[in-house]
């Protein structure tokens, strides 16, 4: 009786049952790699460094950018708005905890590609600068830096980012690059 238990056990099939049970009731977001990934989000979008994530920061940003870009305050409140959409950020604002929840929260939802898919716009149309309608790796240094992003990451990124290598972002390389971040572990 025991041996025949463990021959069932020890069953190659048995196997693939329970490994595809797992992987069903396992979330993408419960992933170290995904968790990882927004902790550096946090870190990137705490700008002020306080460990909260809140409209200090994005006031920041905004006043960061007009200034690279020689623009005046129409500009920048126009820049605050924008991120405070992409980022959630509001008045009290949130603990790295507390942004992990949201995130998971956000990619949780049933729409939640498609709202990915409209960020990736609203973050495509802030970083082309020039309007041309491609990020150039200028454009796309100076936003980061806003961010106070060090090279090393600003690099990574762009190259991640520019799937078919011709030194420019187009809009459904930032989609694409957007939907990878949040629903890929
Ligand atoms: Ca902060
Ligand atoms: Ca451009
Ligand atoms: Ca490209």
């Amino acid at each position: 009786m025991e041996k025949r238990l463990l021959t069932l056990v020890s069953s190659s099939n048995l196997l693939r049952i329970f490994q595809t049970q797992v992987r069903m009731t396992t979330s993408f977001t419960d992933n170290p790699t995904w968790i990882q990934r927004m902790k550096m989000r946090f870190d990137l979008l705490d700008a002020d460094n306080n460990g909260i994530l809140g409209n200090a920061d994005i006031a920041l940003v905004a006043k960061n950018i007009a200034t690279y870009r020689n623009e005046g305050p129409d500009a920048e409140k126009y820049y605050f708005k924008i991120m405070q959409s992409i980022t959630l950020a509001d008045e009290q604002g949130v603990t790295e905890k507390e942004f992990i929840e949201q995130a998971k929260k956000f990619v949780s939802q049933p729409d939640a590609k498609e709202h990915v898919k409209k960020l990736a716009d609203m973050v495509f149309e802030v970083v082309d600068a020039n309007k041309d309608g491609v990020i150039s790796y200028e454009e796309y240094s100076q936003v980061y830096k806003a961010f106070n992003a060090s090279q090393e990451m600003i690099d990574a990124y762009f190259k991640a980012a520019d799937s078919n290598g011709d030194g420019f972002i187009d809009p459904s390389e930032t989609r694409e690059s957007y939907l990878k971040y949040f629903f890929s572990a």
